[in-house]
């Protein structure tokens, strides 16, 4: 993962305030001889960037910033990637390195809201299944691999802020542009089987998700976020408890060793570094569930009124969206025909039709829109596209869902800068 100049970047952190960042960043407190002075999880957290145990850290001067982390790669294993934010981590991947069809474990966003368990061990790791259910469980990855039918699918996975950047007036949150978006393979059981294992009793309402990453704050035992989704949507074959993601053990910030995934609800539902799902008997309250966290309001609404918390509801299924990832926008071309290509997925229904127009909307042509690998999977399409003659052009992408709708040019403003389906525009001059 590479910084660019539009992120905060740790020198950016480090020039304004070094001992706040020390602290901040690797809970690195300075000596009076300006030796740093790293312990606990803030070493652990620091050698797990860097990549290795510090055997000299104890000489390691004060707001050194490591130049493993200086120089060039930020988070191991990610390649091409925008950081967001720093802490918690956010990063997203630009359209066009979101081509393939799966897209590469080094090229899944990165979306954080506390700090990561520092390190994991896959073989004691369990997982306990609980609340009103007829004999609660706990399961160790292997358990889940034997007494369960192991599944690989394509499951897309999208932030619900995906496209918050575009709010005017700006909505506060992590400014993601297009990336926070992705369609990995996937292997796991389903949860539902899980919860048959455990015996779902009558009167269950919601799932509960907890997890080892810690709260930024630190306090012991607060969530960074404990989502949950309504039983029913549990109990769907296509919500997965995955521990391999590309056919390898899950990406330490994807949420090693094991996380829930269901596709086409909000990210946040599929929690990382999953620990606990307990069954309640009421729309679970945990972190990020009240107030306005993942809810839009019912009806449209103007910047800056006031709403009262009955007048939202929790997103469920996202809404149909479509992706551009080739060509790169800004791409000066030379031929005047050649190919566009992309992906469009729709929450759990399916995409119909993915149109392009090169006229700003005027007119719009079709694609080829391959049917999705497996439920839940994003859908590939492509087009020849000829240009009139030289000059600069936007191509536009709009899909389709099954039940006839389609993205708009510009969505309706929301208080948190939810579900911005609006079309991916890219821009080419043909010469
Ligand atoms: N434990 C845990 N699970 C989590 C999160 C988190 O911060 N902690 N973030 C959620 C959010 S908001 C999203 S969009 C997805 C992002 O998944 P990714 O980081 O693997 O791309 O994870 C979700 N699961
Ligand atoms: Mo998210």
């Amino acid at each position: 993962m590479r910084k660019t100049s539009a992120s905060p970047s740790l020198h950016e952190l480090y020039r304004k305030d070094p001992d706040k960042a020390d602290r901040l960043l690797f809970g690195r407190v300075a000596h009076p001889d300006r030796r740093g002075f790293l312990k606990g999880a803030g070493l652990a957290a620091m050698a797990a960037l860097v990549g290795g145990t510090i055997p000299f850290h104890r000489t390691m001067p004060a707001h050194l910033i490591p130049v493993a982390l200086a120089d060039e790669p930020v988070i191991r294993g990610k390649d091409g990637l925008i950081v967001l934010n720093d802490r918690p981590l956010s990063a997203e991947t630009p359209a066009h390195l979101l081509d393939d069809a799966i897209t590469p474990t080094e090229r899944h966003f990165v979306r954080n809201n506390g700090i990561p368990p520092a390190s994991v061990d896959a073989a004691a790791w369990t997982l306990t299944v609980d609340g009103l259910v007829e004999t609660p469980l706990t399961l160790g990855i292997d358990d889940l691999k034997q007494r369960f039918d192991v599944v690989t699918a394509a499951l897309t996975l999208e932030c619900a802020g995906n496209g918050r950047a575009f709010f005017d007036p700006p909505a506060d949150g992590t400014q993601w542009t297009y990336g926070a978006v992705a369609c990995s393979e996937w292997t796991g059981v389903r949860l539902a089987d899980v919860l048959q294992a455990a015996g779902v009793k009558s009167g269950v309402v919601y799932t509960a998700h907890e997890s080892a990453d810690t709260h930024l704050s630190g306090a012991a035992g607060r969530h960074p976020i404990s989502r949950g989704v309504p039983i029913a949507k549990a109990m769907d074959p296509n919500t997965l408890v995955t521990f391999a993601q590309n056919g390898r053990p899950i990406h330490p910030m994807n949420g090693a060793p094991l996380r829930l995934v269901f596709p086409g609800w909000p990210g946040a539902c599929s929690q990382k570094w999953l620990t606990r799902v307990w069954l309640r008997d009421r729309v679970h309250d945990g972190a990020k569930m009240t107030g306005t966290s993942y809810r839009v309001p019912r009806r449209p609404v103007a910047p800056g009124e006031t709403l009262d918390e009955k007048d939202f509801v929790i997103i469920g299924s996202m809404p149909v969206k479509s992706l551009i990832t080739h060509p790169v926008t800004g791409r000066r071309a030379a031929a005047r025909t050649f190919d566009v290509r992309g992906h469009a997925w729709a929450g759990d229904a399916t995409v119909d039709a993915v149109q392009l127009s090169i006229d700003f909307g005027a007119t719009w042509s079709g694609t080829t829109l391959d049917t999705p690998v497996n439920p839940g999977a994003w859908q590939n399409w492509n087009a020849a596209v000829e240009f009139p003659g030289p000059g600069y052009y936007e191509i536009w992408a709009r899909a389709t869902d099954s039940s006839g709708v389609s993205q708009p040019l510009a969505v309706a403003w929301n208080p948190k800068g939810y579900l911005n389906n609006a079309m991916h525009r890219v821009a080419v001059t043909v010469a």
